[in-house]
């Protein structure tokens, strides 16, 4: 694994960032895991099922749990997501398509070009943009399409990805209707394309691009956000700015913006024509093993719960209350209601609902138990959003292995 750095740096950030990527290849053994990795077969990636994943440590990060080296792709270990609602920074999830991903870059040179079916092109430095109107602010979870996907039962292509493809942040920027509105979208508008710095390593893969819908892109929700948790936003999130699309998969949440196209058409790259789509029906699956006839692309998160407090294996006390601890999101209904079972099912009981930090935000829950019988137990977490949207006791499936929202499981111990 090699980085390649632009000898040239006046400025401080960027001389940090330059030396920290040395750093953490010089001083981690990521040299040696990446090699390990890109040795691995396909089934050995599943390490989460065989055993502990490595963790690697890249610049302004943490140690974060490695999925894939090229490019990379690393996900907040579970852990993190029970010492809050909000996810920090150095702790957030990193995922990237393309190998040929920026480690430099100039924010005094930086520029985003607004152009394609708009009155007025523009390209915007980052000063011009921040000046565009007042900032604005969401607390929004970002959440990989393929979160929780090695999971899927058959198992499916694509990075097995445990459930650490997920994070929430407070994000600050411009709404992406205000950038629009300054070009003017000529009448013919349909949809608008979004494209960041990375690059293809060969020609013949895709370019990453994402489009929204006109009417999407125009309603004031999706930001084009400098800020993450009062701060720059972290390199490997997409310094120094990034589409932030509240409620949808992360796919849309293009990082190291730098053009915005508006075309006449739906755009038919390959990231929204072939890639991230799933079952057009209700439940957005089909029998496991099977392939869907049609296919839309994907678009909302669906409701979803987690235990963060306990996790597999544990041993829990009994006859002594213990508090259960957790968090659940949606698409934006926002959560209503978080139930917890410890009879496989049978009864279920409410949590209480913790500080509401908007709809688009992990909401914590808890619940005090206090287990009576000894042996092993199935702690089962449910939520249901405003909409009456709930998740399924057993888990749908698509060949992508997308938007997974089962009633999630933890067997532990009561002794
Ligand atoms: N420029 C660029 N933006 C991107 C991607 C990418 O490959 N390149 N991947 C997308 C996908 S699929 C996800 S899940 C999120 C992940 O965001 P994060 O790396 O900040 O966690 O970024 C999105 N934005
Ligand atoms: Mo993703």
């Amino acid at each position: 694994m090699k980085f390649i750095f632009v000898e040239n740096s006046k400025l401080s950030r960027r001389r940090v960032l330059r030396d920290a990527m040395t750093l953490a290849v010089v001083a981690s053994p990521l040299a040696s895991l990446a090699k390990a990795a890109d040795q691995s077969n396909a089934a050995e990636e599943v390490t989460f099922a065989a055993g502990p994943r490595p963790l690697v440590q890249y610049p302004q990060k943490r140690p974060l749990t490695l999925v894939t080296t090229r490019p990379p792709h690393l996900e907040t270990p579970f852990p993190v997501f029970d010492e809050g609602p909000i996810t920090p920074n150095d702790a957030f999830f990193v995922r990237y398509h393309l190998a040929n991903f920026p480690t430099s870059i100039d924010p005094d040179s930086y520029r985003l070009a607004i152009k394609g079916a708009v009155t007025t092109p523009l390209s915007l430095s980052l000063a011009e943009l921040k000046a565009l109107g007042e900032p604005v602010e969401v607390v929004a979870v970002n959440q990989c399409s393929g979160n929780s996907r090695g999971f899927s039962m058959p198992r499916v292509f694509g990075a097995q990805l445990g459930n650490g493809s997920m994070g929430n942040a407070r994000w600050v920027g411009v709404p992406l209707k205000t950038v629009l509105e300054k070009a003017g979208v000529k009448a013919e508008g349909k949809q608008v394309t979004f494209r960041g710095l990375d690059k293809p390593v060969l020609p013949s893969t895709p370019e990453f691009i994402k489009a929204l819908d006109i009417s999407h892109a125009m309603d004031g929700e999706p930001l084009i956000a400098w800020s993450m948790n009062g701060t720059d936003l972290p390199f490997l999130n997409g310094y120094p700015i990034r589409l932030v699309v509240p409620g949808y998969f992360g796919t849309y949440w293009v990082k190291h913006l730098s053009e915005i196209e508006v075309v006449d058409h739906t755009f038919d790259g390959f990231f929204m024509a072939k890639g991230y789509r799933v079952p057009d029906d209700e439940c957005f699956c089909v029998a496991p093993g099977t392939a869907p006839a049609k296919t839309l692309p994907i678009s909302k998160l669906p409701v979803r719960s987690f235990i963060t407090s306990v996790k597999h294996g544990d041993v829990l006390p009994r006859n002594k209350s213990v508090l259960l601890k957790g968090i659940a999101f949606d698409g934006g209904a926002g959560v209503n209601k978080v139930e917890l079972s410890i009879d496989g099912g049978k009864s279920w009981q409410n949590a209480k609902l913790g500080e509401d930090l908007g709809r688009y935000s992990f909401r914590e829950w808890t619940l005090p138990i206090t287990f009576t019988h000894k042996g092993a137990t199935q702690l089962m977490v449910r939520a249901t959003n405003q909409a009456g949207e709930t998740q399924p006791l057993r888990a749908d499936w698509n060949p992508g292995g997308y938007r997974r929202h089962v009633v999630e499981t933890s067997h532990v111990t009561v002794a």
